[in-house]
């Protein structure tokens, strides 16, 4: 494999309108913000990553903020000029830089598409390169829905039913303390057969465990992320009271905190967004954690664009995440997106990786600009 050489790295403040915003149990976000990083070699190739952070730090303590102070002023000096064998010495080059996780994860995306077209392979293909032989990409995703808290059950129905038609056979549903019971039995007593999880985004405390065991009665999937965002053990003191197997998001990040919550027992299944834990070197780690374990596994998602999701989506394709990941089609997000073509569910609830080299998408540049803008109008102070 061909090493790259990395020459200049641009940043792109983004905005983005949503089809359909998503609430969760810390709010709202106004519209889709990233930084994208386009990163060239000095053989000429263009790399692209997703920085997908948000404006409030709600779900993570970065923000939009965060990310456009560290990443200039401490990450891409690190790594300017430097030459890498694979993707995977990024991490040792920024580690003087402690946390910043997202930042992290957007600049090594870049390279990591940068180095997978550099060796004229898609992105699927460069990350089994870094896993035993027996762990090929399949070419496709096994992919959900994520829907947002709503007014009322019937309006939550209304959008599950609309994303049923288009081909999604896991629906995520979003609660917060008084929208949760009733919740899942009013959409249980009218989808009784869907494959159905709910995510909690840190919303309950461990005095909640007698309601969140009735939880227990509406055969779900998964309950992802119930108690605090930092927690591992209380969730090894809930997880033995409930049926339902619990999936940490928010306190993963890295695959030491994986093997523990494993090993503990305060969860069953893993939820890797490679944004929250540092990018694909470490997501790989995770991955073998989980393979290891024989722990399920499926790809979280930031409601990134084209960029993100297309990584995102090789990475989904690797035959040790074995559960549908949130990682919808294009028209659920945005019309348009930044990138062409865009990704489409197919009937039995997959979307196949992008074909060709890296990503295996384009960024349109058009619409980068106007997103740019867009994002200049609303936050003026926080990039140059
Ligand atoms: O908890 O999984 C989450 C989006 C922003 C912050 C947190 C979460 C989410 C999602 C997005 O659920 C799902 C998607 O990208 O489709
Ligand atoms: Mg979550």
């Amino acid at each position: 494999m061909k090493p790259i050489t990395i020459e200049t790295i641009t940043l792109h403040a983004i905005a983005l309108p949503f089809v359909e915003p998503l609430r969760t149990s810390f709010g709202e976000e106004p519209f889709k913000s990233a930084i994208l990083v386009e990163l060239k070699t000095t053989d000429g190739v263009t790399g692209w990553g997703e920085v997908s952070t948000e404006i409030h730090p709600g779900y993570s303590s970065e923000t939009m903020g965060t990310a456009a102070h560290v990443l200039p002023e401490f990450l891409l000096p690190l790594v300017h000029g430097k030459t890498v064998a694979s993707p995977t010495e990024i991490p040792q080059l920024i580690a003087s830089v402690r946390g910043h996780l997202m930042a992290k994860h957007g600049l090594e995306a870049a390279a990591w598409d940068a180095w997978a077209k550099t060796n004229g392979i898609g992105l699927a293909e460069a990350f089994a390169a870094h896993l035993p032989e027996d762990h090929s990409p399949r070419g496709y995703g096994t992919v959900g829905v994520s829907i947002g808290i709503k007014p009322s059950v019937e309006a939550t129905c209304a959008v599950i039913q609309k994303r049923i038609d288009q081909g999604y056979r896991r629906i995520k549903l979003k609660i917060a303390p008084g929208w949760d019971v009733e919740l899942a039995r009013g959409v249980r007593e009218r989808f009784p057969d869907i494959t159905l999880m709910l995510d909690a985004n840190s919303a309950y405390t461990l005095a909640d465990a007698d309601l969140l065991k009735q939880l227990d009665a509406f055969n779900l999937l998964m309950i992802e992320q119930p108690l605090a965002y930092d927690d591992i053990y209380e969730h090894r003191k809930l997880q033995p009271q409930l049926k339902t197997p619990i999936c940490l998001d928010e306190s993963i990040l890295s695959a030491d905190d994986a093997r523990m919550a494993l090993e503990l027992g305060a969860c069953k299944i893993i939820n890797l967004k490679p944004a929250r834990v540092g990018g694909y070197t470490e997501s790989l780690e995770i991955y073998k954690v989980c393979v290891e374990h024989g722990a399920p596994l499926w790809i979280g998602g930031m409601m990134e664009t084209g960029v993100g999701r297309a990584a995102n989506l090789a990475f989904a394709s690797l035959p040790g995440v074995t559960l549908p990941c949130d990682i919808s089609a294009t028209d659920r997000y945005f019309d348009p997106d930044v990138t062409e073509p865009p990704f489409v569910i197919r009937p039995d609830s997959t979307i196949p990786v992008a074909a060709g080299e890296g990503i295996g998408v384009q960024v349109i540049g058009g619409r980068l600009h106007a997103a740019e803008h867009l994002w200049h109008v609303q936050y003026p102070y926080k990039t140059s």
